[in-house]
C-alpha cells in the first residue's frame, strides 16, 4: 500500500514537472510565460490560483514554442479573433490553451443564460415586458416561436404606456446575449434619440422585451403602429465573443411580415465589430431611407437601387 502511494507521488510530481516545462503553471520553462499566480490560500479557503487566460495579453500570447519568425506571428495573432499561435504538445492542445477555450465556452454560457442587469435598463429609462415565453431560458431556447409574440400582460402595458404611431420605435431584447445589450445599448441610446431628434423624426416610448427574439417586430407594429421600428438584440455569441449586438429594423411591421421584410445592422460592438456610436448612425440613416421609400428589406433594396 504504502509502495504504492510512493509510487503515485512519484508519478505526480513527474507530471507537474512535465507540465511546469512545457509552460503549462508560471513560473515553467515553456514558451509563452504566464503573469504570476495569486498568492497561495490559507488551508481550506477557495482561490483562484490561475491567471486569468482571457485578458487581451493574455489572447496575444504565443504559444508556439520556437517560432520562425515571432514578429509575424505576433502580428497575424494580433489581425484577427480566431485562434491562431496557440501552439501544441505533440498532436493535443497545450493546457493553456485548453484552458483558454474553456474560459471562453463559459463567457458564451453566461452571456446566454444570464438576464440583462436592471441596473442598465433603469439607467435607460426602459419599462420591462415578457413575451410568451414562461418557461425561463430553456424554454426560451427551444421555443423561438414563443419569443416572437408579446405576453398578453405585455401587449396591455406596451399599449397603455407607449406614444401610438411615432416615426420611429426603439425597443432592446435580450436576444441571446445580456452582454450585448449590457455593452453596447448605453452607447447607442443617446445618439439614437439625439439623432432621430436632428432628423425631425417623432420618437416613441422606448422599452425593453425579455425573452425576444426577432420576430417579435411583428406584434410591436400591429400595437403602436409607428413608421419604423428598431429592435436592438443580443446576437448569438461566439466563443468568448459576447458583446455583439444587432439593431433589425422594418417599416410599419405587421402579423405575417418575415425576415424579407426586414434589414439588419449586424455585429455591434467596440474593438473589432461596427461602434455602437456608428451603428446608431448607420441605424438613423436606414430609418430615413426607410421613410423616404416607404419600405424595408428585399422591396427598399429593389426601391433604392
Ligand atoms: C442564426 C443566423 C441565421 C439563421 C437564422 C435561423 C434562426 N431561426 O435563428 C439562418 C441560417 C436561417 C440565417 C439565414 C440568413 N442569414 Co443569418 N445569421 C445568423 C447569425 C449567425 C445569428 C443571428 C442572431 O443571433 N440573431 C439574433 C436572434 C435573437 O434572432 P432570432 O430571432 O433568434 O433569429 C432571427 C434572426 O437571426 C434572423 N436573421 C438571421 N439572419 C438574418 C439576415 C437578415 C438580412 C435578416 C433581416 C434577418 C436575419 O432570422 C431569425 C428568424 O427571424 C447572424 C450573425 C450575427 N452576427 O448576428 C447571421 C446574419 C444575421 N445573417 C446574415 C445573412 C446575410 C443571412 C441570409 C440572408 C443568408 C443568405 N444569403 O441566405 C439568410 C436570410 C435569413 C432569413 N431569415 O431570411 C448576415 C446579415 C448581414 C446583413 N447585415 O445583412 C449575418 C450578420 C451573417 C453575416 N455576418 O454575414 N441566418
Amino acid at each position: 500500500m504504502a509502495q504504492n502511494e510512493a509510487r503515485l507521488a512519484a508519478l505526480v510530481a513527474a507530471v507537474i514537472k512535465e507540465l511546469q516545462a512545457a509552460g503549462a503553471f508560471p513560473g515553467g520553462a515553456g514558451a509563452a510565460a504566464e503573469p504570476a499566480s495569486a498568492p497561495a490560500a490559507a488551508p481550506g479557503e477557495l482561490t483562484l490560483d490561475l491567471p486569468d487566460p482571457t485578458t487581451p495579453e493574455a489572447r496575444r500570447r504565443p504559444g508556439v514554442a520556437a517560432p520562425r519568425d515571432p514578429a509575424a506571428l505576433k502580428a497575424l495573432m494580433a489581425a484577427t479573433t480566431a485562434r491562431l499561435g496557440v501552439g501544441r504538445a505533440g498532436p493535443r492542445y497545450t493546457t493553456t490553451a485548453l484552458l483558454r477555450f474553456q474560459a471562453d465556452h463559459a463567457i458564451t454560457q453566461d452571456a446566454l443564460y444570464r438576464d440583462v442587469d436592471p441596473a442598465v435598463l433603469a439607467a435607460l429609462g426602459l419599462f420591462s415586458v415578457q413575451t410568451a415565453v414562461t418557461g425561463g431560458k430553456q424554454e426560451y431556447l427551444l421555443r423561438p416561436d414563443l419569443g416572437r409574440r408579446l405576453s398578453d400582460a405585455a401587449r396591455r402595458t406596451v399599449v397603455e404606456q407607449c406614444r401610438p404611431a411615432p416615426n420611429l420605435q426603439i425597443v432592446v431584447g435580450d436576444g441571446l446575449s445580456a452582454a450585448a445589450v449590457e455593452a453596447n445599448a448605453p452607447e447607442m441610446f443617446p445618439v439614437l434619440t439625439q439623432g432621430a431628434q436632428a432628423a425631425g423624426l417623432t420618437v416613441g416610448t422606448p422599452f425593453f422585451i425579455k425573452y425576444c427574439r426577432v420576430g417579435v417586430l411583428n406584434d410591436i407594429g400591429d400595437l403602436l403602429r409607428p413608421d419604423v421600428v428598431v429592435l436592438l438584440i443580443g446576437e448569438r455569441p461566439g466563443l468568448g465573443r459576447a458583446e455583439a449586438l444587432s439593431a433589425y429594423m422594418a417599416f410599419r411591421p405587421k402579423t405575417g411580415d418575415t425576415d424579407a421584410d426586414r434589414d439588419v445592422v449586424c455585429n455591434i460592438f467596440n474593438g473589432g465589430g461596427t461602434n455602437p456610436l456608428e451603428g446608431a448612425a448607420f441605424v438613423i440613416q436606414i430609418a430615413q431611407k426607410m421613410l423616404k421609400h416607404q419600405a424595408s428589406g428585399v422591396k427598399l433594396k429593389q426601391l433604392s437601387a
